[in-house]
């Protein structure tokens, strides 16, 4: 019978400890249990989901990694919803993506009133998903499609990014291998797990792995930092800004407590940072923090992991490092020529972890590929040594701020309903600790004015608070080239110069 070898192997660990979250510790034999009574829940008549897509807004821990595993075991495409996410961005993904069962934690009931109540999505509440259960499970093959992450782009509204089992085994392949992975690893997750970053690189890598994982209920700097003072991880991973923010509580400590948290760090093997540039500043201050020496690593929702600097050898500052095992990259011109090194052009990657397809958007899947090659839109080049270094974007209307990518267009089309609004921009303004923050530029109506804090107040109900501008540009009109088209590089200097 055609089986997950991800859940094969999951399995083979038995009694070694899978996760630890704040309601316990679970087993590998605790969470494949668990799993299978989620899966038979999911099933109730059926024999097999057949890819059916189950969406599910819960937080990270054990009851989310158990249901995860247990959609697959069904033999259905997992769909996390995020849970800082409005109602009307739960309800695209969940429309979208088609899914036909929803999961959800008691603590999210609100978020999902008036969620699409008469569509026949049938919602499943935790923790009843997960009460015993009996019956068969289908055989799945890997070749079927897993998981759906959406992730927004140059186009309003987010897309679905399918992967399938295989390439979320290659991926896991090509980091457990680059960062050797073993079972004697313990990995602390603080990341949110709608995101390929928490989901694959954590989660995912450390059940193929047998190792540990410690689950936060998200990201708090100070929790963060108790949490090594119990001295037992080997693994960390994050976005530059969560280096910043462990940063500014070490900044703000007395030089006893300075030498003992660095203390806390020095058992850990590798500390990894990704998702967004980490700035160099970054890289050199938590040196000196907690010894330890950042290994930067460049990848995408579509991709998975493409680059990394070396887990042996050196890793340089502000460089991305080297392909993946088992990733091609190359720097393409924009005539689909690969160039060599020190020459500026596009990142482009190939191998079997690239997603299939964009749920179902097959002229958008299609425009993205060139030959075989995904087109990532990050512009780059390859230094002498082959490290490779990022230089920015080819689209000014993705913005990344604290990791997350979020689309100006998607902030525009709601901005533009606000009565007070002719017209608006919406920008990447760059800061120290997000990367990016969000800037709008407004035209108001004759006469009026507004404030941030009503923009946003206003905003509030329609998109994630993440994506809610924290700066804002009052112009009489906006700048255009002669085409007519707003010239957002000529905004974004705006907002440096107002800075
Ligand atoms: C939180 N806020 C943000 C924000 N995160 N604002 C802008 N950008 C962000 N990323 C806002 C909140 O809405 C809130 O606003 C205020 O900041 C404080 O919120 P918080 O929840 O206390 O913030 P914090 O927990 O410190 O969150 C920061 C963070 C988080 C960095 C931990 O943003 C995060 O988890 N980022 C990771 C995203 C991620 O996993 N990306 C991977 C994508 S996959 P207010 O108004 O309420 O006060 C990918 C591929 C790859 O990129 O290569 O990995
Ligand atoms: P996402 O679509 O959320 O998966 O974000 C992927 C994007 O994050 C990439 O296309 C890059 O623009 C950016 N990114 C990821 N890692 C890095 C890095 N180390 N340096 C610079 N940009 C990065």
């Amino acid at each position: 019978m055609a089986e997950i070898e991800l859940i094969q192997r999951a399995a083979g660990f038995g009694e070694k400890t899978a996760v630890e979250d704040w309601t316990g510790s679970f087993t590998y034999a605790d969470l494949l249990r668990v799993s299978r009574f989620a899966a038979l829940n999911l099933l109730g008549d059926e024999k097999d989901l057949g890819e059916k897509r189950v969406a599910f807004l819960v937080p990270p821990g054990f009851e989310y990694v158990a249901l995860k595993l247990g959609v697959w075991m069904a033999g259905g495409v997992s769909v996390p919803l995020g849970l800082a996410h409005s109602p009307r961005e739960i309800g695209y993904v969940v429309g979208d993506s088609g899914a036909e069962i929803v999961v959800f934690h008691p603590d999210f009931t609100q978020k999902l009133e008036g969620v699409l109540p008469d569509t026949g999505v049938r919602f499943q509440k935790l923790p009843e998903i997960l009460r015993p259960a009996r019956g068969e499970l289908p055989g799945v093959s890997e070749q079927r499609r897993a998981m759906i992450i959406y992730t927004s782009g140059t186009t309003s509204k987010p897309k679905g990014v399918v992967s399938t089992h295989l390439g979320i085994k290659a991926q896991i392949n090509s980091m457990t291998e680059a960062w050797e992975w073993t079972l004697e690893d313990s990995i602390l997750n603080v990341l949110p797990l709608h995101h390929l970053h928490g989901t694959l690189n954590v989660v995912l890598c450390c059940l193929w792995s047998g190792a540990r994982c410690v689950m936060m209920d998200g990201f708090k700097a100070r929790e963060v930092w108790k949490r090594f003072k119990e001295k037992d991880l080997t693994l960390f991973m994050g976005v530059p800004t969560i280096y910043s923010k462990l940063i500014d509580i070490w900044d703000d400590s007395s030089a006893e407590e300075r030498i003992r948290m660095k203390d806390y760090l020095l058992g850990l093997r590798l500390m990894v940072s990704g998702s967004a540039a980490l700035p160099v500043s970054v890289f050199e201050k938590w040196k000196e923090v907690s010894g330890q020496v950042l290994l930067e690593r460049y990848g995408m929702t579509e991709t998975g992991m493409a680059l990394s600097n070396p887990y042996r050898g050196e890793r340089l500052p502000g460089r991305v490092g080297f392909a993946m095992p088992g990733v091609e990259v190359g720097i393409f011109d924009e005539n689909g020529r690969l160039l060599g090194v020190e020459e500026q052009g596009e990142i482009r990657v190939r191998g079997k972890g690239v997603f299939l397809e964009y749920w179902g958007k097959p002229r958008e899947t299609e425009s993205v590929f060139c030959d075989g090659w995904f087109k990532t839109g990050d512009i780059a080049f390859l230094e002498r040594g082959g490290s490779c270094r990022i230089l920015g974007r080819e689209s000014v209307d993705i913005i990344k701020s604290g990791g997350y990518k979020i689309s100006a267009l998607e902030i525009e089309e709601v901005l533009i309903e606000h009565p007070l609004i002719e017209e608006c921009a919406v920008v990447g303004v760059v800061d120290p600790d997000w990367g990016e923050r969000v800037g709008a530029a407004l035209v108001l109506r004759d006469g009026l004015s507004i404030d941030l804090e009503k923009l946003r107040d206003w905003a509030s109900d329609k998109l994630a608070r993440y994506k809610l501008p924290t700066r804002l540009l009052l112009l009489s009109s906006l700048p255009r080239n002669s085409m007519g088209k707003v010239t957002k590089n000529r905004i974004k200097q705006s907002f440096k110069n107002s800075l």
